[in-house]
């Protein structure tokens, strides 16, 4: 373990042992109560280095995390409960509820307005609706994309898996598992070459562990010394394999030291575990140390793609996914995982430091329920777009200078 920053640049054996011998006692004694050891925001706690940097957090920015996670929350459950119950509704998702801290927490840490060339950049992959929240987009022309809206953030062209916006730095949603990776290295290349404090953020499922970009995108990475970051969410299960069928790591981040860069394992359901690892990160970044890998152990409660098994106004799909090809998620792993629920431990942190009380998070909650309920709405007054829109942005006007290669 490397004291100075709390990242691990051990190999893979022992940087999946107990780094510590406060942390081992605490293994120890959850092994004996028979916790779930790997998921507690205990073992962090345990660490003694929870709040390091979450304790610099005024209430204001604390309560901000908390809105953030529960406009996704929001986001998710409403856009379900349109796919499930209105036949006008066209949009779909592949669900990012039950994620929202690792989302919530990344985006905190990172410059999200401002000029195009001291922005920080998200990269983001088929899973991006969190991503793009917690970015900073415009929710309502968000819905409105999402359901192919002509006035949607990208003009109805992109919907759910093709979504971006550049003005907050959301370079985008990405349908292919992988490319994006080598892509943002290629914008943190861009940054250090212009001499710029920018960093690029990949978000990545545990299904990129096995892609060649995975590999590629940290050897570039740490070669070049590049300011990236890349934030790998293990939900588990890629569609719907587990992803041990693909990776031979318990903790994928052990791969990161095979190239040399510094990892952390953070509870993704602990928006400060992961604001924790992602400020160090970034500073990290930023100030020239080159790249770092987090790896958020989160899981999400939906099914792979769009609403099946789910009800209208319930969280969470259960019982057989039709769209399984092999196996599939068992009931009382979902509830296990809705038991150590994103909201619910943001909510308990905040409470617990003062930062607002019970009646304050509620009226929190009900503010961006209001909120996202106002962005549907909106969307769906919406013009759709027509057959002929799909000619435009296609061929380019005038003439395209010849150039010289080689
Ligand atoms: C190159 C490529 N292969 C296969 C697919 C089909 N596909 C879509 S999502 C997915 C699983 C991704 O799993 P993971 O990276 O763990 O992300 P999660 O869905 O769990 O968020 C696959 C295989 C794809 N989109 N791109
Ligand atoms: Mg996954």
């Amino acid at each position: 373990m490397d004291n100075t920053t709390g990242f691990s640049v051990e190999p893979p054996e022992a940087a999946d042992a107990p780094s510590s011998e406060s942390r081992r006692g605490f293994l120890k004694f959850a092994a004996l109560t028979g916790a779930v050891v790997s998921m507690t925001a205990n073992r962090a706690l345990a660490d003694g280095d929870i709040a390091f940097h979450a304790q610099d957090l005024s209430d204001e920015q604390l309560v901000d995390l908390f809105r953030t996670i529960l406009k996704i929350r929001w986001h998710e459950r409403t856009q379900a409960d349109e796919m499930l119950s209105n036949p006008d509704y066209r949009g779909y998702n592949h669900f990012y509820a039950g994620q929202e801290a690792v989302a919530s927490g990344v985006c905190a840490t990172l410059r999200n307005s401002g000029p195009f060339d001291q922005i920080d950049v998200v990269y983001s992959s088929h899973r991006p609706s969190g991503h793009a929240i917690a970015k900073g987009v415009d929710i309502p022309r968000m819905c409105a994309e999402n359901d192919f809206r002509a006035t949607g953030l990208n003009g109805g062209y992109a919907a759910e898996m093709h979504l971006s916006d550049p003005d907050v730095g959301f370079i985008g949603a990405d349908g292919m598992i992988g490319p994006s990776m080598p892509i943002a290295t290629g914008s943190a290349f861009a940054f250090r070459a212009r001499g710029s404090d920018q960093v690029s953020v990949v978000f990545g499922g545990d299904g990129t562990y096995a892609t060649p970009h995975f590999h590629s995108a940290l050897n570039n990475a740490k070669i070049l010394d590049l300011p990236f970051i890349y934030v790998l969410e293990n939900n588990l299960y890629h569609q719907y394999a587990h992803y041990t069928y693909s990776s031979p790591h318990k903790d994928i981040a052990s791969a990161a030291a095979a190239y040399g860069i510094p990892s952390r394992v953070v509870d993704g359901q602990d928006v400060i575990q992961v604001y924790n690892a992602a400020k160090e990160a970034v500073d990290r970044a930023r100030s020239g140390g080159g790249p770092s890998f987090i790896e958020a152990k989160t899981y999400r409660y939906y099914n792979h793609w769009g609403a099946p098994g789910a009800k209208a106004g319930e969280l969470g799909a259960f019982g057989y996914d039709p769209l399984a090809i092999t196996s599939f998620r068992p009931d009382r792993e979902v509830r296990a995982w809705m038991q150590r629920d994103p909201v619910d431990i943001a909510r308990r942190t905040l409470i617990e430091w003062g930062a607002l009380d019970a009646a304050g998070a509620e009226a929190v909650e009900a503010d961006v329920k209001a909120e996202i309920a106002a962005a549907f709405a909106w969307a769906a007054e919406q013009p759709l777009c027509t057959p002929e829109d799909g000619l435009e942005h296609v061929f380019t006007q005038g003439t395209v200078p010849a150039r010289q290669f080689g």
